[in-house]
């Protein structure tokens, strides 16, 4: 591995805490539930898929549409799931499905489900450990075969319905279910990676060799949280100043990425060399992005 450590102290007007009665370090849970058309789906949808519809009246031509909240997709569409790192993924879509789906999981691997023998309107993948590498994200996407095409008053493409979209992290790959498939190694980008409010089996953070100052205990998974992120990630929350010391790689232009909610503008400064940054809230996809220039890094 190459890199040297640098120290950034970074500053700024971040959360305001909420403090538990206890102290609770959360293992993960035993699966993401992603209700499409209900709460909280908007921070996993990408294009392609389209509004939230609640359940309509019971004249609807099929059960599915009078019992469910649910988002039509189009012929092509993206999202990101919650995901367990280094983890098998069973990933299971509830849906209304007419036609078959080409799906594509993190680096290139692939699958096909179609709608011939599902029990219960549910369409199983699993995505394997190596598609989903060290993240708590999962993108995918997918493209219908074949293509819808309206002959309606509704014009839009309706390739399938989907109610909910489950992820249960398994050790043993369940009988019968299609695997996702890559022609090719997994290609990841050259990084260093840092899962903050990762524990291990003993509850002991996987993360404090970043963690300096300003950081609280590693906590997350909070079923009960009115926000996405807090939900389905684990994290730590960061005070008003904080530091961390990352590592880089030297003499080159390093980018520098943190997947964070925040509602506040956050100074960066690296203390004698760099002027202060200053980086806007609520960024895509809560990733703030920073590069350090390579004169800044040093050998
Ligand atoms: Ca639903
Ligand atoms: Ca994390």
């Amino acid at each position: 591995m190459r890199g040297s450590a640098a120290m950034w102290r970074v500053a700024g007007l971040v959360a305001v805490m909420l403090v538990p009665a206890a102290i609770c370090r959360s293992a993960p849970p035993d699966e993401h539930l992603v209700d499409i058309g209900g709460e909280l789906d908007e921070s996993i949808i990408g294009e392609g898929i389209h509004r939230a519809e609640n359940p309509g009246p019971g004249d609807t031509y099929h059960a599915f549409f009078h019992s469910c909240s649910f988002r039509w997709f189009a012929n092509r569409w993206r999202m990101t799931l919650p995901a367990f790192p280094e983890r098998d993924n069973l990933v299971t879509f509830r849906a209304k499905l007419e036609r078959s789906i080409d799906l594509s999981f993190g680096q290139g691997f692939e699958a096909r489900i179609s709608s011939a023998g599902a029990e219960g309107l549910e369409y199983s993948v699993v995505v394997p450990a190596e598609a989903v590498g060290y993240y708590e994200t999962l993108p995918v996407s997918g493209v219908a075969d074949p293509l819808f095409e309206s002959t309606d008053r509704d014009r839009r493409e309706r390739a399938w319905a989907v109610d909910w979209v489950r992820v249960r992290p398994v050790d043993e790959r369940p009988e019968g279910v299609v695997v996702a498939i890559s022609a090719a190694p997994p290609q990841w980008p050259e990084e260093h990676f840092i899962n903050v409010g990762a524990i291990d089996a003993d509850g002991d953070a996987l993360d404090e060799a970043a963690i300096v100052e300003g950081a609280y205990y590693p906590e997350g998974y909070n079923a009960n949280s009115k926000g996405a992120f807090y939900r389905w990630c684990n994290f730590r929350w960061f005070g008003n100043e904080w530091t961390v010391t990352l590592p880089v790689y030297a003499g080159e232009n390093n980018e520098i990425v943190f997947r964070g909610q925040s509602s506040r503008m956050l100074r960066m400064s690296l203390p004698g060399i760099l002027e202060d940054v200053y980086i806007a809230p609520k960024p895509a996809n809560n990733e703030y992005r920073i590069v350090l220039p390579a004169d800044a890094v040093g050998e």
